[in-house]
């Protein structure tokens, strides 16, 4: 069977990664084996009312990959998945990771149009729901699409009642038959999403050897261990709860994922007590949320020393706040699904704590900050961000004209950002060349919302730009040329929900105008839109 093309390392630099013994040769998988082997008992993940120890965790993954072998599925295969915040969500990905299968995990507020984009550019043959997710709630019409769509030959559903496509049934012991194997550690293990800024979302290949490294050197600089208890609040297939250190953090140092719904402070502040949490991860809406709930709740958050922070730009007043409030440590994360991921260190003085977004990981993390001629701007100034290294990609998934433009002739991948370089190597985050939206750690891009909003019969011209919000960081809002004035703001969003686009995409404010302004070139000026929607702003408040 044929594995996965991607864009590899240059030999040069794999090389020296594994020389410097970032990359080890070993499966992602590797890191449950060696709890499942050194100390079974141990509670892997807290779910509810449920426990999974490491050794269930292991067996309950090997189960599903073994039928999945046996029925076919292995390596060079590719999955499409979408769980919340389960159990399953861990049990699934190892399956596919021991059996060779390459998933995507969609977030679970992806709806129809995330899902089909990701299946047509993978084409699974095997897809992984819930049955508490809308789309494959009451009836399997979507199910059937997706599956004529991609060619999907085996959907499992969580918590179905039927026992033949139940992924319960999947879960049971079986006797061996197939050989089934991981992927060899430098091919692509799955897929991590990106949030983009063009009309279809793009998947990024990691390999194992990228990714087990970022996570191992996660742990290391967060000081994770077997008395870990992580609050994973937010959504469980997103990179930073995944992976910096996230739960793959967890499983490599032995410690206790404690699943949470959501990061509302009502649920979390209850978990963090009953299951003696110690460190958490949030984005700053959520962390506002907790600040404004924590008063009178100070016993309930005793157990907790650190809070990770990141996806957004946090404001200097809220971090400072943390610790006063919560009564715990700040660790300001500014990552990518891409690779580079940077950190506050845990013994960083206040003021790079509150006032930087941390430095990279690894010390095999090479950044560039560029001017707009693409030449290095002088210390200290604010420029775009560029970098490679160890985990970070060198392509998008089968994208060769966007990858022309997202990294640069030495393979250097732009971020979008546009940042500061401190002379001690700290980076501070101070804005965004990519045309995206940042609605408090979700990313949209703008030309995705645009081309749907222009499907619209009545509309003739769209531009979706961010507007400030005191909770969120940023909104959406689209400007839109109408041919029908009487269009409504609650009619195109539902037009745009009706066409299967996730319900954080969906423009919180709409603006019919008579044209769009433009620049010199012959681009929408989404500067100027920007600063009319801050001077409308300020007059309306
Ligand atoms: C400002 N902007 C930030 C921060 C990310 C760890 C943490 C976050 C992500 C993530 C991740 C920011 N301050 N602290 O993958 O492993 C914005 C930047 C960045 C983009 C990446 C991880 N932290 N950002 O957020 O792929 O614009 O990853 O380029 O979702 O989020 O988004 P995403």
């Amino acid at each position: 069977m044929s594995l996965i093309p991607f864009t590899r390392w240059p030999d040069a630099f794999a090389e020296r990664y594994r020389q410097a013994g970032y990359w080890l040769g070993k499966p992602l998988s590797h890191m449950l084996a060696v709890q499942a082997e050194t100390q079974p008992e141990a509670i892997a993940v807290v779910c509810g009312e449920r426990e999974l120890s490491y050794a269930e965790l292991d067996a309950l993954s090997t189960n599903l990959a073994q039928r999945l072998a046996n029925h076919g599925l292995g390596q060079g295969d590719r999955a499409l998945v979408q769980l919340g915040n389960q159990a399953e969500l861990y049990i699934v990905f190892f399956a596919l990771l021991k059996a060779g299968i390459a998933p995507v995990n969609a977030l679970f507020s992806h709806s129809r149009l995330e899902l089909r984009a990701y299946a047509e550019q993978i084409r699974p043959r095997l897809l992984i729901a819930s049955r508490l997710h809308p789309l494959f709630q009451n009836d399997d019409l979507f199910l059937a699409e997706l599956q004529q769509l991609a060619g999907i030959d085996t959907a499992l559903l969580h918590a179905d009642g039927l026992a033949q496509r139940g992924l319960a049934a999947w879960l049971q012991p079986v006797a061996a038959g197939c050989d089934f194997a991981p992927t060899p550690a430098d091919e692509v293990a799955f897929f991590q999403l990106s949030g983009g800024s063009t009309g279809t979302p793009k998947l990024i290949p990691r390999t194992h050897d990228d990714y087990y490294y970022s996570v191992r050197r996660s742990v290391e600089l967060c000081g994770f261990d077997r008395d870990t208890r992580y609050l994973c609040a937010l959504p469980a297939a997103h990179n930073f709860p995944l992976s910096s250190p996230g739960a793959l953090g967890v499983f490599v140092a032995g410690g206790r994922v404690v699943l949470a719904a959501d990061p509302g402070p009502a649920s979390c502040f209850a978990l963090i007590a009953a299951q003696q949490v110690n460190v958490a991860a949030l984005v700053p809406p959520a962390l506002s949320l907790w600040l404004q709930a924590a008063p009178g709740h100070e016993a309930e958050l005793a157990s907790l020393r650190l809070l990770q922070v990141g996806g957004a730009r946090l404001p200097e007043a809220q971090a400072r706040r943390i610790p006063v409030v919560l009564g715990c440590r700040l660790q300001q994360v500014f990552g990518m699904a891409e690779g580079l991921v940077n950190y506050t260190r845990l013994d960083d003085d206040d003021e790079h704590v509150y006032l930087t977004q941390g430095r990279p990981m690894s010390p095999d993390d090479e950044v560039k900050v560029v001017d707009r001629d693409g030449r290095p701007v002088a210390p200290g100034q604010v420029g775009a961000l560029l970098t490679r290294g160890p985990y970070t990609i060198r392509g998008y998934f089968q994208s060769p004209e966007h990858n022309a433009q997202a990294f640069d002739a030495e393979g250097f991948y732009r971020s979008g950002d546009l940042v500061q370089l401190r002379a001690d190597g700290y980076l501070v985050v101070v804005g965004r060349i990519k045309d995206q939206i940042n609605r408090g750690g979700e990313k949209i891009a703008a030309e995705e919302v645009e081309n749907l909003l222009m499907a619209h019969p009545a509309v003739t011209h769209a531009a979706l730009v961010s507007m400030p919000d005191p909770g969120m960081g940023e909104k959406s809002c689209a400007f839109i040329v109408s041919r029908d004035p009487t269009l409504k703001a609650v009619a195109l969003r539902k037009y745009l929900r009706g066409l299967g686009l996730a319900d954080y995409k969906l423009p919180d404010r709409i603006e019919q105008v008579a044209a769009l302004p433009m620049t010199a070139v012959g681009k929408v000026d989404k500067t100027r839109l920007r600063r009319r929607l801050a001077e409308q702003l300020t007059v309306t408040e």
